[in-house]
Parts: C-alpha cells; sequence; structure tokens
C-alpha cells in the first residue's frame, strides 16, 4: 500500500533512506495514519539489508507541529485507551537501526517527541522546540515529560512543560537535546553526512551500541554496564569485528558487510 502522508526513499543516499512528513498544509500535524506509516515504513526498511541508517524529515516550515488536535478534540479518555496510539510509539521505539531526525522549523508536541524519539537530530537554526500541550489543556503523552527533562534537566524541562513556551535550536544545541545546528539550506545535507559516516561502520557494532547507549536511560548503572559488557562480548562473534581489527592492524580501510 502506498503511504498517503509520507515520503519514502529506500536510498536517498547509499545505505540512507529518507523519510519525509508529508502534510505540509497542516505542519506535519501527526495524525493515527501517519504515525501507523511511518511505523511501517521504519520497520520495513529496519529489514532492508541495503538500508543502514535513516534518516527522518518534514520540511523547513515544520518538522511536525504536533498530534493531530482536529483528530484528538472530540476523543474521551477511553476512545484514547482504545485507541491505543502509543503502541504505534513503541514499535518506532524498537527500531534498530541508526535513526536521525532532521529537523527544520516547528516541532511541536508530539513532533518534538517524536524526534526526541530518534537516536540523533539534527536542526536547522530555524529549529523550535516545544511542549505547548499545556496551552490546549492537556499535557505531553509521548514521552516528552520523559525525554526533555533527561535531555535538558529537571528546571528547564519543567519550564518548557508548564508555560508551553518553545527552545530555540542554539539552546537545544547548548543543552545537548540536538547534535548539531546549520544553516536552514543545509539541515538534511548534514543529517545525510552524519547518516553516512555511521553507515560506514559494522552495522552488527552500530545496533549492539544503539542499544546500548538506550539502556543508560532504561535502567540503573550497574544494570547498563553489564547489559554492554554482553553487546560489547558479542560484537566478537561478528565478522565485522575481525576485518575491522584486521584492517587496522594491515594499515588498510575496513570493509563491514554486516555479519
Ligand atoms: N493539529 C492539527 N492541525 C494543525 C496543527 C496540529 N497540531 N498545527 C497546525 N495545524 C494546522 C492549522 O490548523 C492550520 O490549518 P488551517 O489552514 O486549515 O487552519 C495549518 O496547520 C497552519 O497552521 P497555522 O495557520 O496555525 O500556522 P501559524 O504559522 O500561524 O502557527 C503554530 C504555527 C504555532 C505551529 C500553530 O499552528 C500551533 O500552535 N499549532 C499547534 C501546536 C500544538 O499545540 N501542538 C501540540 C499538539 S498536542 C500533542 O502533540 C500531544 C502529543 C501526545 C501524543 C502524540 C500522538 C501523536
Amino acid at each position: 500500500m502506498t503511504p498517503e502522508f509520507i515520503l519514502v526513499t529506500p536510498q536517498a543516499r547509499p545505505q540512507v533512506a529518507l523519510i519525509q512528513l508529508n502534510r505540509p498544509k497542516e505542519l506535519n500535524a501527526l495524525n493515527l495514519q501517519l504515525m501507523q506509516e511511518v511505523a511501517a515504513a521504519l520497520q520495513q526498511l529496519d529489514q532492508d539489508p541495503e538500508v543502514r541508517v535513516i534518516v527522518l524529515t518534514g520540511n523547513e516550515r515544520a518538522f511536525a507541529a504536533g498530534a493531530d488536535i482536529k483528530q484528538m478534540a472530540g476523543r474521551t479518555a477511553i476512545d484514547m485507551l482504545l485507541i491505543d496510539q502509543f503502541s504505534i510509539w513503541d514499535q518506532i521505539r524498537r527500531t534498530t537501526k541508526p535513526l536521525i531526525a532532521a529537523v527544520s522549523g516547528f516541532a511541536l508536541g508530539g513532533g518534538c517527541e517524536l524526534c526526541m524519539t530518534c537516536d540523533m537530530i539534527v536542526a536547522s537554526e530555524t529549529a523550535r522546540f516545544g511542549q505547548p500541550e499545556i496551552r490546549i489543556g492537556t499535557m505531553p503523552g509521548a514521552g516528552g515529560t520523559q525525554r526533555l527533562t533527561r535531555a535538558i534537566g529537571k528546571a528547564r524541562a519543567m519550564e518548557m512543560v508548564l508555560t508551553g513556551e518553545p527552545m530555540s535550536a542554539d539552546e537545544a544545541a547548548r543543552h545537548g537535546l540536538v547534535n548539531r545546528v546549520v544553516p536552514v539550506g543545509q539541515y538534511l545535507e548534514e543529517a545525510f553526512r552524519l547518516a553516512a559516516s555511521i553507515a560506514k561502520m559494522s552495522p552488527v557494532a552500530a545496533r549492539l551500541a544503539k542499544e546500548s547507549v538506550n539502556r543508560a536511560f532504561e535502567t540503573h548503572l550497574d544494570e547498563g554496564l553489564h547489559f554492554e559488557r554482553k553487546n560489547f562480548y558479542m560484537t566478537f562473534a561478528s565478522e565485522d569485528q575481525k576485518e575491522g581489527m584486521a584492517a587496522f592492524v594491515e594499515k588498510r580501510p575496513a570493509e563491514f558487510k554486516g555479519r
């Protein structure tokens, strides 16, 4: 089935796929179908052996201005419970390949939460990150209170969540919420550059390393260190580890096959 609200390019760059949110008139408001399409595309690309890194983007004006308020407005708590949209978000979180958000313009509400669900964020200088849900009588529901707080600290996160005031790209970079900020004409290219530098690495090691970094947010130090150690040992079961170390010793570039 061809998706309606996203554009998918499996080889936007060699071994780098691109998913573009494509509801420009609605500032890429995240309705249920769009989120289902994103999750399905990620699942497919995650299984595609030709893809090593995935970039998720919107357009220059908006990454996404949040959940679709018009779709949500009349729903009851029980409607929300039964629709269970967050199972889609859990699916997105299970993507094993590195996922980079390339963000320009509005990244608000669910849009901010979606880019924080990615592994890294490349921002244009016009990007605005915010959790404005309080202004429409609700609060973040897709991880905003947790991920934003871990990324930028309690005081600033509390202020953003309680006032709805967004944060500039520069401030987001100073707080470590985003990896880098570039001029607006360059954010997608910069995301591709970052993706290409990761695509050169062993995909097995990248997967295990991503899993291990994510553990830092999900567990205590002891358990995280244990998990990291297990994954470190596991890389020694891959041909890529043999190739990578042999290439270093033989002073030649490594050629990683993903096995
Ligand atoms: N939902 C639905 N439509 C939207 C949304 C949205 N979140 N954001 C913008 N639009 C629509 C507007 O209604 C407008 O449509 P129309 O032309 O038909 O009137 C069009 O996009 C353009 O928007 P504006 O005219 O408002 O553009 P401005 O440049 O004047 O303003 C803003 C841009 C500041 C981004 C403004 O549109 C705005 O405040 N949008 C809402 C932001 C917001 O409150 N986001 C949070 C939503 S709640 C949420 O995300 C909860 C997440 C929890 C679960 C996640 C599940 C997916």
